[in-house]
C-alpha cells in the first residue's frame, strides 16, 4: 500500500502548519533572543520598537499569568529570559504585529545592555566546573577493574561526535486562537500535542482542558519537536489569550537554527581489553554529553547512550558512565537515536583501535563479539531472539564480503591516489521509551453509520508514513478497503495523554491501541451479524468487505451490517488503551528489561577517498535490515534510505561550528551542509532478513524509525580504512564528522616529519 499522503503531496495539497488559512485579526509574532550565551541583563529598551506602526503589544515573562516555565523533565528553563541569558538565542521577548515583517522590523529596534559573562561551550570543562544537569549515572556488568588483569590486550583512546541541526524541512510554528470563556485552541507542529499542552496550562495558570492542541502534519520532525515545539506552541497561546488575537509564529530558518537545540555533541574516553581470540573482555568509558543550558530531554538522552554504549556486541565486563554537562549551548535535544548513536560511536572507535594496534580488521574483532540469545546486556536484559549474527551472515553471503574485499584489494593496489576503504557496521537498538511509564497509547475509532470509519490516536504523522500504518490496522481489522478508513487530526481533546511521537515507538503503541478499539468493535458487529443472520457468532468472520457465515459470502455486506448495527442501537465507537507488557527498570540498580524488543541489522559500506583532494564519494552501501513481518515495505525501505543518509550526513559533512563565545558559526544553509542527491551512496541496497517479527511489535512489522540512522557510523570507519591504505603514518583519530578537511589533514599527516602546506 502507498503513503497516503503521496498524492497530496506531489500536488502540494497538503496541509502544513504554514497552509492553515489565517483568520481575520492574526497577528504575527518573532522573537527577540539574546545576543551573547551567557550575561546579566541590565536593560532592555522596547521603546523604539513599540513605537514602530503595526506593532500591537511586546510580551516578557513579566506578562506571564502562570509560571515561566517550560521545562518537561525538570524545571529549569524559562519561556522568556528574566534577568540572565544562558545560550545565544534564549528568547527573551515576544513581539506582535499586523504583519510579520513589520514584527522582525521591530526586532531590530529593540536594545539590549547586557554584562556578558564567560560561557562554557565544551563538555569537558562543564564537567571540571562541576556544572552538571544532574549527577552521573553507572551501568555496571560483570567487573572490569578485575578483567583487565586477564585481558591479553588493553587499549585507551578518546572518541568525540558532533552534533547534529535536524533540518526538518518545515521550521517551527504554531498558531493559536482564543475560543470562549478563555479556553485557547492551537495549531502545532509538534512531535509531541500533549507536552504543548501541559506546558500552555502551566504557563497560563489554566487547566489543561482548557487547552486543545491540533496537529495534522509536520514537515519532518526528527526529534527536534519532541521538547522543543513547545515554546512556540505556548507563546502563540500566551500571545492569543492576553490579546484576544489569533497569533502566529512561524520561525525563520536562522532563527530556527540559532535558537533551537540539536543532537547533543559528546566527548568520550574508553578503554578495551581483549583476548588473543579477539574476544572483547572489557569495556570501560565514560561520556560527556554536551546538554546545553537546560536539562530539555538530556536525561534521557544520556540514559539512552548507556543503554546503546556495547551495540551489538556481549561484552562480559562493562563498566560505562555518563555525565551530562550543563554549557551556554542552546539546550540539546532529542535527535533520531536519541543518544544511541553517540554511544555506539565509542564502542565502534575502540573496535577500530584495538584493530589497527593488532594488526587485525575491525570486522574481525566485530564479528567475534556479536550478541546471541542468552547474553546480557548491561542494564540486565537478557537478549532474546538477537539477529546479530543472522544480519551479519547474511549480508555478507549475499554481497560476497570476501570478493569485495579482493575487489577493493586490486583497485587500491591499481590506482595512487584514489584509495577504497570498506567497514561493516550492525546495529542494535532497544524499541519502549527507555521511561517506561511513557510506553502507552490511545486509539478512538468511529464507525459512521454509512459504514466509513474515522480514526483518531496520538500518533503524529511527521513524514514517517504512521498515518498508513494506523489505516492499515483499522482497515485489516475491519477486513475493510483502506478507502473506507480516515485518519483524523491527532488531537488532544479526542486522545488525551499521550506520549510524544518518539522512541520509533509511534507504530507499535498506537497501533497496538488501535487494534485493542477495532477489536472491540469487531466482536459487537460480529453479534450482530450472527442476530440478523440467526447463527452463532463462532461462525461469523469478515473478509473483503463482507460478512461470512461458516466460511462462505452471507448477504451481508459491511455497510449493512453497520447499518443493522446502527439500528440495533450498538455502540459503534470504541476506545482502546495499551500499555507495553513485560518492560520494568529499576533505576537505584541501573537493572531491568527496559525494552519491548531489539531491532537488528548489519550494513557494508564501501567509500572511495580522493587523496589529492580529500573527498570521497561512496560506492554502496548494502545491508540486511531485521524488519520483522513489515506491514509495508515500501514506507520502511523509505525509512531506512532515509535515517541511512542523515547518518551519514552526521559522520561526514554535518559539521556544527561554535564560536568559543557560544555563536553558532553555521546557522545557514550555506554554512551547514546536509547530504544531498551528490553525496547519497551510488548505490544502496537494502535486504530484508526473513524473521517472524516479534509479537510486541504492530503486527509483528518491527520499529523502524531510528534505528537505520546508525549504520551511518559505517561511513567514518570507512573512510578512516581507507585513509590508512594511503597514509600508514596517519594515528587513527575519532573525531566525527570526517569531513574532506579532516581527511585531507590525515591523509597527508606523517608521524614525526612536519609536512609543508598542509
Ligand atoms: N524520547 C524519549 C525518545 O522521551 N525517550 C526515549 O527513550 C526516546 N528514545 C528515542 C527517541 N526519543
Ligand atoms: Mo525522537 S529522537 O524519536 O523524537
Amino acid at each position: 500500500m502507498k503513503n497516503i499522503d503521496s498524492k497530496g503531496h506531489v500536488r502540494g495539497e497538503s496541509i502544513y502548519l504554514d497552509d492553515i488559512p489565517v483568520r481575520v485579526g492574526t497577528l504575527y509574532g518573532d522573537i527577540f533572543d539574546a545576543p551573547c550565551a551567557h550575561g546579566k541583563i541590565k536593560r532592555v529598551d522596547y521603546s523604539e520598537a513599540e513605537q514602530l506602526p503595526g506593532v500591537v503589544k511586546i510580551l516578557t515573562f513579566k506578562d506571564i499569568p502562570g509560571e515561566n516555565q517550560i521545562g518537561g523533565i525538570f524545571p529549569d528553563e524559562p519561556l522568556f529570559a528574566e534577568d540572565e541569558v544562558h545560550f545565544w538565542g534564549m528568547p527573551i521577548a515576544l513581539i506582535l504585529a499586523e504583519t510579520e515583517f513589520v514584527a522582525r522590523q521591530a526586532r531590530k529596534l529593540i536594545r539590549i545592555d547586557i554584562d556578558e559573562l564567560p560561557p562554557i561551550v565544551d563538555p569537558r570543562e562543564a564537567k571540571a566546573k562541576g556544572s552538571l544537569i544532574f549527577p552521573p549515572r553507572t551501568f555496571k556488568l560483570g567487573e572490569v577493574e578485575q578483567a583487565w588483569e586477564q585481558c591479553d590486550y588493553v587499549f585507551e583512546g578518546s572518541a568525540d561526535s558532533e552534533g547534529q541541526e535536524h533540518l526538518y524541512i518545515e521550521t517551527q510554528g504554531a498558531y493559536a486562537y482564543q475560543m470562549e470563556n478563555g479556553n485557547v485552541r492551537i495549531a502545532s507542529s509538534t512531535q509531541g500535542p500533549t507536552a504543548v499542552q501541559r506546558t500552555v496550562a502551566k504557563v497560563l495558570g489554566i487547566p489543561m482542558h482548557k487547552v486543545e492542541v491540533d496537529v495534522t502534519r509536520l514537515g519532518g520532525g526528527f526529534g527536534g519537536k519532541e521538547d522543543q515545539a513547545t515554546a512556540w506552541g505556548v507563546m502563540a497561546a500566551l500571545a492569543a489569550t492576553l490579546l484576544k488575537k489569533p497569533v502566529k509564529i512561524v520561525l525563520h530558518r536562522m532563527d530556527d537554527m540559532r535558537m533551537t537545540g540539536k543532537r547533543h555533541p559528546y566527548k568520550s574516553d574508553f578503554k578495551i581489553g581483549l583476548n588473543k581470540d579477539l574476544k572483547i573482555c572489557a569495556y570501560e568509558v565514560a561520556f560527556y554529553q554536551n546538554a546545553g543550558a537546560a536539562a530539555d530531554l538530556s536525561p534521557a538522552v544520556m540514559e539512552r547512550t548507556l543503554f546503546h554504549a556495547t551495540n551489538s556486541y556481549y561484552i562480559p565486563n562493562v563498566t560505562a558512565t555518563a555525565y551530562s554537562c550543563k554549557t551556554h549551548l542552546p539546550p540539546n535535544t532529542a535527535f533520531r537515536g536519541f543518544g544511541g548513536p553517540q554511544g555506539m560511536f565509542v564502542i565502534e572507535s575502540a573496535i577500530a583501535k584495538a584493530a589497527k594496534e593488532l594488526g587485525v580488521a575491525a570486522h574481525e574483532i566485530q564479528q567475534q563479539n556479536l550478541l546471541k540469545d542468552g547474553d546480557e546486556f548491561p542494564y540486565g536484559q537478557i537478549v532474546e531472539h538477537a539477529e546479530a549474527h543472522s544480519t551479519w551472515a547474511k549480508v555478507c553471503d549475499k554481497f560476497d564480503l570476501e570478493a569485495l574485499k579482493e575487489e577493493i584489494e586490486a583497485f587500491n593496489a591499481n590506482h595512487k591516489h584514489l584509495k577504497k576503504g570498506m567497514a561493516l557496521q550492525p546495529v542494535c537498538f532497544g524499541i519502549s521509551f527507555t521511561n517506561t511509564a511513557m510506553n502507552n497509547a490511545r486509539a478512538l475509532v468511529h464507525i459512521y453509520s454509512d459504514g466509513s470509519v474515522g480514526v483518531s490516536t496520538g500518533a503524529v504523522e511527521m513524514g514517517q508514513g504512521v498515518n498508513t500504518k494506523m489505516l492499515q490496522v483499522a482497515a485489516n481489522a475491519f477486513s475493510i478497503d483502506p478507502c473506507k478508513v480516515k485518519l483524523e487530526t491527532t488531537n488532544t481533546t479526542r486522545v488525551a495523554n499521550t506520549s510524544p511521537s518518539a522512541a520509533s515507538s509511534t507504530a507499535d503503541l498506537n497501533g497496538k491501541a488501535l487494534q485493542i478499539a477495532c477489536d472491540k468493535l469487531l466482536e459487537r458487529l460480529k453479534q450482530t451479524a450472527a442476530k440478523v443472520l440467526k447463527t452463532d457468532v463462532a461462525h461469523i468472520s469478515l473478509h473483503d468487505d463482507r460478512v461470512y457465515c461458516k466460511s462462505e459470502p452471507s448477504e451481508l455486506s459491511w455497510e449493512q451490517l453497520v447499518q443493522a448495527a446502527f439500528l440495533d442501537r450498538v455502540c459503534l465507537t470504541e476506545n482502546g488503551h495499551y500499555a507495553t507488557p513485560v518492560i520494568h527498570f529499576d533505576k537505584t540498580k541501573e537493572k531491568g528489561h527496559p525494552f519491548a524488543y531489539h531491532v537488528y541489522g548489519t550494513a557494508i559500506f564501501v567509500v572511495t577517498v580522493d587523496c589529492i583532494r580529500g573527498t570521497y564519494e561512496f560506492d554502496a552501501v548494502k545491508l540486511v535490515h531485521d524488519f520483522g513481518k513489515s506491514m509495508n515495505e515500501s514506507i520502511d525501505l523509505g525509512q531506512i534510505e532515509g535515517g541511512l543518509v542523515q547518518g551519514i550526513g552526521w559522520m561526514t559533512m554535518e559539521e556544527l561550528k561554535y564560536s568559543k563565545e557560544g555563536k553558532l558559526l553555521s546557522n545557514a544553509l550555506s554554512t551547514y551542509k546536509i547530504p544531498d542527491i551528490y553525496s547519497v551512496p551510488k548505490e544502496i541496497q537494502v535486504e530484508a532478513l526473513e524473521s517472524d517479527g516479534h509479537e510486541m511489535a504492530i503486527k509483528k512489522s518491527k520499529a523502524v524509525g531510528e534505528p537505520p540512522l546508525m549504520y551511518g557510523l559505517g561511513a567514518y570507519f570507512a573512510i578512516q580504512n581507507a585513509v590508512k591504505v594511503y597514509n600508514p603514518d596517519y594515528q587513527l583519530k575519532f573525531d566525527a564528522p570526517f569531513t574532506p578537511e579532516k581527511v585531507l589533514t590525515a591523509l597527508y599527516e606523517r608521524t614525526n616529519v612536519s609536512v609543508p602546506g598542509v
